[in-house]
């Protein structure tokens, strides 16, 4: 049993190795001109909203925290482009970059942040706390390692309903030690649960580095303990993110198998906007090295126009189109209302809404 979980593991490592092109994999070739253009709109959107909702926020126009996924971009573009209908997403709080693949609006979003009616969670929730049902989005969690359990619950409801479909719960390194994902894995090997469970390792939790806080070669090994498959690959390039990521994701929908996927990736920002001191735990260099040699609009970018698919006028164009975007879903933000003063306590407590027996009780919580 642990040869075959060894095998599979090492091969998705000798695959990422053979395959020094990945745009050349079969899931990837088989995109269109389109699809591909699609990919790189969306990659490019997502850092420009990252920067516009910056700039809103050292203008004061946004509260809280503002944690930034500028540099993480491709993975969310790259996995949620492999999405089918069935399939469902839920994140931590860094979760504009997953808010956005899924065809979120930049609107919805800004104004959230602003904390206005219009936002998706009409202004309840802000930058943590994006969500989009319709769209199998579930947030947007701010409980490190919170919403990994409720992925597999997402998951475990496919299989209870006989769906066929897959849940990816997205976590940072830093969740990978608490308790609950420990139990989670266990229980989603154990009942053979349909959840990809995608680390997006950048690195840092906060201000502590991977090497301080983490135990192991990487962090995926650790699903050998639970019996389970799990592979590593970069977050760079969208087009390893779609390869090594779809096999996870096919496993579970068809064997209803979990897998537990570490992507290597990248943040360039502070861990929120509020951590002035990022350069005092990292050096500038390792900035500025990844920025020049693995940066995931450049790396999507000089797929494209290496093939044909993009020319430099067009990519401008795009890039030009969502900068426009962001900067009119600021506009939209600020001119939008807040909650009338009448529903600041609705979409809060859902016992609250629906008048249940709790309410009826006077107990929302406990039975007496
Ligand atoms: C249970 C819990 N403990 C501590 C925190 C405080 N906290 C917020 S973010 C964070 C770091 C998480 O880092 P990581 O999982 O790597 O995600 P990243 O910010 O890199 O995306 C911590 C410790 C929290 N929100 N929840
Ligand atoms: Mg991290």
């Amino acid at each position: 049993m642990t040869t075959t979980k060894k095998k599979t593991a090492a091969a998705t490592k000798k695959t990422g190795a053979k395959l020094k092109n990945f745009a050349k994999a079969p899931i990837n070739k088989s995109l269109s001109k389109d699809e591909k253009i699609d990919l790189y709109r969306m990659i490019v959107g997502i850092r420009r909203f990252e920067e516009r909702s910056l700039r809103a926020y050292n203008q004061g126009k946004i509260g809280g925290f503002l944690h930034l996924y500028i540099g993480q971009e491709a993975v969310a573009a790259g996995i949620v482009s492999l999405m089918e209908k069935d399939d469902h997403i839920i994140t931590a709080y860094r979760d504009h970059g997953h808010a956005l693949a899924v065809g979120m609006s930049m609107n919805e979003c800004m104004a959230e942040m602003y904390g206005k009616h219009t936002g998706c969670s009409k202004g309840k929730g802000g930058s943590m706390h994006f969500f989009a049902p319709d769209k199998n989005y579930w947030g947007g969690h701010g409980i490190v390692a919170g919403q990994t359990p409720l992925g597999a619950g997402l998951a475990f409801a496919l299989k209870y309903k006989g769906m066929k479909g897959c849940a990816v719960a997205f976590l940072g390194d830093g969740a990978v030690n608490q308790g609950s994902f420990m139990e989670t894995l266990n229980l989603a090997s154990l009942w053979n649960i349909p959840v990809v469970f995608v680390i997006e390792n950048n690195g840092y939790s906060m201000g502590t580095s991977l090497k301080r806080s983490s135990a192991g070669e990487n962090l995926a090994h650790r699903a050998d303990g639970f019996d389970m498959e799990w592979g590593v690959c970069n977050g760079h390039d969208v087009f390893e993110v779609r390869e090594v990521a779809n096999r996870a994701m096919i496993r579970a929908r068809e064997e209803h198998k979990p897998f537990l996927l570490e992507i290597r990736t990248y943040r360039y920002r502070g861990h929120s906007v509020a951590d002035a001191n990022h350069e005092k735990y990292r050096t500038k260099e390792e900035i500025e090295e990844y920025k020049r040699t693995k940066d995931p609009v450049n790396v999507v970018k000089q797929h494209l126009l290496s093939d044909g698919t993009l020319t430099e006028e067009l990519a401008k164009k795009i890039d030009q189109e969502k900068k426009d975007e962001a900067e009119a879903s600021a506009k939209f933000a600020d001119e939008s209302p807040l909650a009338p003063r009448s529903e600041i306590q609705t979409d809060v407590y859902w016992e609250v809404d629906n008048d249940s027996e709790g309410e009826l009780k006077g107990t929302y919580f406990f039975n007496d």
